[in-house]
């Protein structure tokens, strides 16, 4: 037996009536959602992917309610009950959206992790969320997932929790065994928390985002309005289908809406992404900048037949004005910048936006109740157009994290504003500009990295004394990650000690994402006027190094090139 789900933080009862009253929120939970649209398209492709096996796979909505039922029998042949959270660590293949679905029938909560996450993360969501299976699929990009549920739940035993059980749908497609039962529904209402997303965090362990039905099927609904979706679309999903993004912005959720067709990409490479545009006349995608970037040189090379493409969504980390007009003359679709957060407020640009407003903004808030304010250091409001912190709550934005009392009162106000930690300034259009971050935070080309967390880990090393996590400017990732360390007294100078930190930190757990890009040591650490480690001064002293200004501080040495993302 696992735990209840736990009590959240949640909008005060009059902010939700008016919710309700405006239309924002309905009593559509994610398991009428799921029966509603699958007979309703019945006929229609709803997925098109490839699954466990690497066998391609087309399923209509009857076929995917089917499959659904089937992943929801499964699951809970594998002691799943309605109300238990199961961590996912999917790759984009068709049995991600059937667990995904099935799970929502059966009342119980996906907790949205990726197949790039590994022990420390794993670990940190069963924890937090008590979870009662971690679904895998058996062998993905090189990493053994069975056997990484194995060092998992050797971890919770340790810390005295009860190991999730072991779900691999690669067994599913082997097995003859055919179920044709129904999962009883699970009976969660519409505002009741429907599942577990992730944040990027900005501490040493994880926090979950808990979503309710009625406040992420706002979202949805609204996004699948603003970028106009309909049974025609056809999406290419090439962004892990875990991340929000992808899910909700509009995403496969959006697509789903209106009976459109959700096609998966089980890699990003431009190479696997343009052949499944052309072969499936797919019409709208997402990507983050340095897919963006790869795309648009890849696209230069080879001429592919993109005709059928209408919308290149861009978001998840800061898109260059200047990639930004490459978009629409290379790719010949319109570009729609994408700003959003896991924890609720997304922003778009919209399709009658002039060209000048799409290149140079990151896009306007969903709803006409989203709020934002814009402050200083001391939640002032700044003069409208300047740069300030941006916080914000609303119809889909959460009022706290899940198991996470700490946190939780740094990142929200007294009055229930998201502290989102990014610095923004607003046109007088709405719209906002992206101009900075607040927060102890790497935005690695999308992903998101604690600086804490990697710090945290590098600590461990016995040559560590201290070590600080900073990012670096990056022509492709946007930010590469850099971990600065000191030197325990005796290993100063020793080469070897810099080269060994990646293996240390793989080796610990740590999701390949966040292991850093360069390992630097140095003797000394710039400090701040109150004795901590300056995070700013050391960005400022590397971004000198690199660029060849530094005058000898670095006793260390820079290993390995920033990586290139796949680019064929
Ligand atoms: P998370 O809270 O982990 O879901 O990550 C959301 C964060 O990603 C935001 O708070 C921003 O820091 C960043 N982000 C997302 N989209 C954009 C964008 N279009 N431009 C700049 N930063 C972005
Ligand atoms: O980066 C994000 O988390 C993000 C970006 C675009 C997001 O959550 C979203 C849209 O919904």
């Amino acid at each position: 037996m696992r735990s209840p789900i736990a009590e959240v933080p949640t909008w005060p009862e009059d902010v939700r009536a008016r919710y309700r009253a405006l239309g924002y929120w309905t009593e559509e939970s994610f398991a009428d959602f799921v029966a509603d649209r699958t007979a309703r398209f019945a006929g229609h492709t709803a997925v098109v992917g490839v699954d466990a096996h690497g066998r391609p796979q087309r399923w209509t909505y009857a076929d995917l309610a089917e499959q659904a039922d089937r992943a929801a029998a499964r699951l809970a042949d594998a002691g799943v009950e309605p109300g238990d959270r199961v961590v996912l660590t999917l790759p984009n293949v068709v049995e991600f959206v059937a667990v995904v679905l099935g799970l929502f029938r059966m009342g119980a909560l996906p907790v949205f992790g990726l197949p790039s996450h590994r022990e420390v993360e794993l670990t940190q969501f069963c924890t937090i969320a008590d979870a009662a299976a971690l679904v895998v699929v058996g062998e993905a990009d090189g990493c053994d997932h069975v056997a990484l549920h194995a060092a998992v739940a050797e971890r919770l035993r340790g810390q005295g929790v009860e190991p999730p059980a072991l779900v691999d749908v690669r067994e599913w497609a082997q097995s003859r065994e055919v179920r044709d039962q129904r999962p009883a529904a699970g009976g969660r209402a519409a505002e009741d928390v429907a599942f577990l997303q992730l944040s990027g965090g900005t501490t040493g362990v994880s926090k979950l985002i808990p979503r309710t039905s009625a406040d992420y099927l706002y979202s949805v609904r609204a996004s699948a309005e603003i970028c106009g979706l309909d049974e025609a679309c056809v999406m290419l999903v090439v962004l892990p289908a875990a991340h929000n993004f992808p899910m909700s912005s509009p995403g496969i959720l959006g697509v789903l809406h209106t009976g459109g067709t959700v096609v998966l990409a089980r890699d990003p490479s431009p190479r696997t992404a343009f052949a499944l545009i052309e072969a499936e006349r797919v019409t709208t995608v997402a990507l983050v900048p340095p897919l963006a970037q790869a795309w648009l040189s890849a696209a230069r090379r080879r001429t592919p037949d993109l005709s059928s493409l209408r919308t290149v969504q861009v978001g998840g980390a800061r898109l260059s004005d200047s990639v930004a007009t490459q978009i629409g003359p290379v790719l010949g679709a319109r570009l729609q910048q994408v700003f959003g957060m896991a924890e609720g407020l997304v922003n778009y640009t919209r399709d009658d936006d002039p060209d000048e407003i799409v290149t140079t903004t990151q896009g306007r808030p969903i709803s006409p109740d989203d709020e934002i304010r814009i402050v200083d250091a001391d939640d002032r409001e700044v003069p409208p157009g300047e740069e300030g912190r941006l916080l914000t709550r609303g119809p889909y934005t959460i009022r706290g994290y899940y198991r996470a009392d700490g946190p939780n009162r740094d990142s929200f106000t007294a009055d229930g504003f998201y502290r989102t930690g990014d610095l923004v300034r607003q046109l007088p259009s709405g719209h906002l500009v992206v101009t900075g971050r607040d927060k102890d935070q790497i935005n690695r080309g999308g992903e998101k990295v604690a600086t804490e967390e990697i710090e945290g880990l590098a600590l461990t090393h016995p040559g560590v004394l201290d070590a600080v996590a900073v990012g670096l400017p990056d022509p492709y990732l946007g930010e590469r990650i850099c971990l600065v360390v000191r030197p325990q007294p005796g290993r100063a100078g020793d080469d070897d000690l810099a080269a060994q930190i990646p293996g240390h930190l793989r080796a610990a757990g740590l999701a390949a994402y966040k292991i850093p890009d360069q390992v630097v040591t140095l003797d000394t650490f710039p400090a701040t006027h109150v004795g901590k480690n300056s995070r700013r001064e050391l960005r400022r002293l590397l971004t000198g190094q690199l660029t060849g200004q530094l005058t000898g501080q670095l006793t260390g040495r820079l290993p390995g090139q920033p990586p290139v993302p796949t680019t064929t």
